[in-house]
C-alpha cells in the first residue's frame, strides 16, 4: 500500500487522487495534520504528524505500507515567519520517514525538494542541475539540507529515496498554502470572481512554475523509473514554464477581458527574487524522459475551464 503524508496539501490532494485513480482507492492511504477536505475522495485517512516518528510506525505497520510519498512541510513564506518549525518539521519528518523507510525496507519513498535550494549566486537563467546552493530562506535550508540527508540514506542504507527540484506549483484543486509561488494559484481565483487581484510580487519577477498535472506525472513518472536510471540521489531539476505575474495577468485578461491586477509587493518579493527564473532540466529528461506537456496559455485554459465547477463557482459571461 502507499502512504502520502501531507495529503491536504496542494500536491498531496492531486497526487492522492491520481495514485487512488491508478492504484485504487484502498489502496492508497491519506494522512495530514489538518482535517481530511471532501475534495481528498474516497479512501482511508489518518491523522498523522510527522514530526513523531512512532506514529509513522503504527501506519506503516497498521496498513503495510510499501511506498511513503512524504509531502508534509512548511513551504517558504510560513517557514520564515515560524523558522524553528519550519526545520523541525521540513528536516526531522523527512529524518523520521527516511529512519522507518530503512527499518521496514520500504519499496520506495518520495520526497518533494524545490527550486528554493538554490540562492542569489545561482544562474539566473537556466540553473544548471550542480549549481552552487547558497539559499537565503529556512524552507530553501530545510530542502539543501534533506537532499543530502536522502543521498545519505541511499548510499549508506539502500534505501530507494527519490527527489524532484519543483518549481512553483500551480493547481485549482486546494487554495494556496503560504508559498512564495502561491500568487499564482490565487490569481486564478480571483479572476472566476471577478475581483481585482492584489499581487504580492512585482510585475516583472520571473519564476520556474509548472502545472499541477505536469507535476503529478514528473512525480509517477520518477517514481516507475528503473533504479538503475537514477543518476541523480540529491534531487532533480525540473522545469516546465517560466514566467512573471505580468505575462499570467495577460494570459488571463485573454479569457477575461475585465480582469485587472495591482502589484503591492510584501516580504515575499525578496525570497523571489533570491530564486532563478528559470531551470536547465536537461539531467531528468535524459534520464528518465521528463517533457512536460503544459504552457502558461495551455495552463490558464485548463484552470479556467475546470476551476469553476470544482469551486461550484459562477463562470464570468467572458470565459
Ligand atoms: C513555495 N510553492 O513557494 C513553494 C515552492 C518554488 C516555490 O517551493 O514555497
Amino acid at each position: 500500500k502507499i502512504l502520502i503524508t501531507g495529503a491536504c496539501g496542494q500536491l498531496g490532494s492531486e497526487l492522492t487522487s491520481e495514485l487512488r485513480r491508478i492504484h485504487g482507492n484502498h489502496q492508497v492511504v491519506a494522512s495530514d495534520i489538518s482535517e481530511p477536505n471532501e475534495r481528498l475522495g474516497e479512501g482511508p485517512f489518518e491523522y498523522l504528524d510527522v514530526t513523531d516518528e512512532s506514529s509513522i510506525k503504527k501506519i506503516v505497520d497498521q496498513y503495510d505500507i510499501k511506498i511513503i510519498y512524504h509531502l508534509a512541510a512548511l513551504l517558504s513564506a510560513k517557514a520564515e515567519k515560524n523558522i524553528y518549525l519550519g526545520w523541525k518539521l521540513n528536516v526531522n519528518g523527512l529524518l523520521n520517514v527516511l529512519e522507518v523507510a530503512k527499518e521496514k525496507s520500504l519499496e520506495k519513498v518520495f520526497w518533494p525538494s524545490s527550486i528554493a535550494v538554490f540562492g542569489p549566486d545561482a544562474k539566473k537563467i537556466n540553473t544548471p542541475q550542480n549549481s552552487a546552493c547558497n539559499p537565503t530562506t529556512v524552507y530553501g535550508i530545510s530542502k539543501l539540507a534533506g537532499e543530502q540527508w536522502c543521498a545519505y540514506y541511499h548510499r549508506k542504507f539502500g534505501v530507494d529515496v527519490r527527489s524532484l527540484r519543483y518549481p512553483g506549483l500551480i493547481g485549482y484543486k486546494a487554495m494556496p498554502g503560504g508559498g512564495t509561488t502561491d500568487y499564482a494559484v490565487d490569481i486564478y481565483h480571483k479572476a472566476i470572481k471577478e475581483e481585482t487581484f492584489e499581487c504580492f510580487l512585482e510585475k516583472d519577477t520571473k519564476l520556474p512554475m509548472m502545472y499541477m498535472r505536469d507535476a503529478v506525472k514528473a512525480t509517477i513518472t520518477l517514481m516507475n523509473a528503473p533504479p538503475d536510471k537514477i543518476s541523480i540521489r540529491t534531487s532533480y531539476n525540473i522545469s516546465a514554464i517560466s514566467f512573471s505575474p505580468e505575462e499570467i495577468a495577460e494570459s488571463i485578461k485573454r479569457k477575461i477581458s475585465r480582469f485587472e491586477i495591482q502589484y503591492k509587493p510584501d516580504h515575499r518579493q525578496d525570497i523571489a527574487a533570491s530564486w532563478p527564473d528559470s531551470i536547465d532540466d536537461s539531467k531528468a529528461r535524459e534520464d528518465w524522459k521528463w517533457k512536460p506537456g503544459y504552457n502558461l496559455e495551455k495552463m490558464t485554459d485548463d484552470i479556467l475551464k475546470h476551476l469553476p465547477e470544482f469551486w461550484d463557482l459562477e463562470v464570468p459571461d467572458t470565459v
